[in-house]
């Protein structure tokens, strides 16, 4: 059992942690939490691939992702709004948040303080404390990882700030140097996990500030409020980061729709950035969307904050609803003649920019690159939120609406002049096909 593959690990996790609610066994003899705790960490030293993806540069970066997503689901939960990141001269990297603080009360089962249960055992972390922990949604693969990455480091520090008392550990590839420790007293709330990885597992150590920018600054986008600083503090820099500023610091109180506006920033706008939200039963949804009258388009999708490369079910709904919507609001306003035909999916989405994030408790990521949302549900979510809600924007903003109607009417007449003139093409080429040589 120590040695599952990176995504069956975690899928084990998942239904440990339901079991309770959703039985389908033989009564439990442990309890999840039981269960959960009773695994060390060799096995992602003996395997680190399976827990990270690679021990490549985007494994590497994958240590930086475990540590940061935990942060951020401090914040989603709405107990922190504030996340440094920093690159150290000496080649750790530093996350700080202004949450809670990871509990430091002894764990019932380990007898050790859940500080160091959480970062010494597998799967105990994100989601430790369960349904009680407060934490909404989690991403998944994701928000479990910290003792991973204390595994796969030669030094790792944690810093609990927590009702008045400072606390630390400090761990050498996964193992306690010595006991938690109270570390003087405090005014402020807060996690600082410190790591350096481990030479001996990674094919190098540098780490790329344009890859942590660009991942951060997105995550930014997608947390809405959130104020994410990024800090290089390395004296000796790789040279493609040489032409960055050593600071940066992401907030977006706009959210995804600050993100549609920073995609469309080379193209022409059509009206403002759409955005609409909801609660629903399966999940939460959010959409920001905007038209350009370039001929492209940009539509990307986000699942508890992780980007669905390959799109899924609410992608199928977003494109549903858009289509439909559309239609509806152009015929009834006689845009859209009688006789003619409907826009179809690739009228109503060329030119569009727009970014779909949905976060629901139990995300399925399936396909090649695990890049697809497989919960089916998300579908009639999307759909039925942007039908309602698009619908009533457009209602309300007759002038926008029409400007964006015309656009998409120019891209059908455009593809029913492309089919006429293919048609037409291949109607002489019958024809001269025929005429008979000599
Ligand atoms: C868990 O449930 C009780 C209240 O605190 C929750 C918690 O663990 N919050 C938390 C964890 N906030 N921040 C973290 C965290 C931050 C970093 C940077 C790294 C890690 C592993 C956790």
């Amino acid at each position: 059992m120590s040695t599952l593959p990176f995504a069956l690990a975690n899928i084990r996790f998942a239904w440990l942690v339901n079991f309770p609610y959703t039985p389908r066994m033989a009564a439990p003899k442990y309890t999840a939490a039981q269960i959960q705790v009773l695994e060390g960490l060799e096995p992602v030293r003996k395997r680190p691939g399976m827990y990270i993806g690679s021990t490549d540069v985007r494994g590497l970066h994958h240590l930086v992702w475990e540590i940061v997503d935990n942060a951020i689901d401090e914040a989603m939960a709405g107990h922190a709004n504030r996340v440094i990141v920093t690159l150290q001269d000496d080649g750790s990297v530093r996350v700080e948040d202004n949450g809670r603080g990871i509990p430091v009360d002894k764990h019932p089962v380990t007898k050790r303080p859940a500080l160091e249960t959480v970062l010494t055992t597998l799967h105990a972390g994100g989601k430790f404390g369960g349904d009680a922990s407060g934490y909404k949604v989690s991403g998944g693969l994701h928000g479990v990882g910290s003792s991973v990455v204390n595994a796969l480091s030669i030094w790792m520090k944690a810093e609990v700030h927590k009702d008045g008392d400072i606390y630390t550990q400090e761990y050498v590839r996964g193992k306690p140097k010595a006991d938690m420790k109270k570390a003087g007293k405090t005014t402020k709330n807060g996690t600082i996990i410190s790591f350096t990885p481990d030479d001996e597992i990674f094919d190098t150590l540098t780490f790329s500030l344009d890859t942590i920018l660009t991942r951060l600054r997105q995550q930014a986008y997608l947390t809405r409020g959130i104020t994410i600083s990024v800090i290089d503090a390395r004296k000796k820099r790789p040279a493609e980061d040489e032409k960055y500023p050593r600071l940066y610091r992401f907030h977006f109180q706009e959210g995804i729709s600050a993100y549609v506006k920073h995609l469309n920033e080379s193209s022409e706008a059509i009206g403002n950035p759409i955005w609409f939200e909801k609660d629903t039963d399966d999940g939460q949804v959010e959409v920001a969307m905007q038209y350009t009258q370039s001929f492209q388009e940009n539509v990307v999708s986000f699942a508890n904050n992780i980007h669905t490369t390959e799109g899924g079910h609410h992608l199928t709904g977003f494109k549903a609803a858009l289509t439909r919507t559309i239609n509806n609001y152009a015929r009834s306003f006689q845009l859209l003649k009688e006789k003619e035909e409907n826009l179809t999916a690739d009228d109503v989405r060329e030119g569009l920019t727009a970014v779909i994030s949905v976060r629901l408790k139990d995300p399925q990521f399936e396909g090649q690159t695990k890049g697809k949302l497989g919960n089916a549900e998300m579908k009639t979510a999307v759909e039925t939120v942007v039908n309602e809600k698009l619908g009533q924007y457009l209602e309300e903003h007759p002038g926008e609406a029409k400007e964006m109607v015309a656009k998409c009417l120019l891209a059908a007449r455009a593809r029913m002049a492309a089919r006429a003139a293919r048609d037409s093409v291949i109607r002489k080429g019958a024809l001269e096909g025929m005429t008979l040589p000599g």
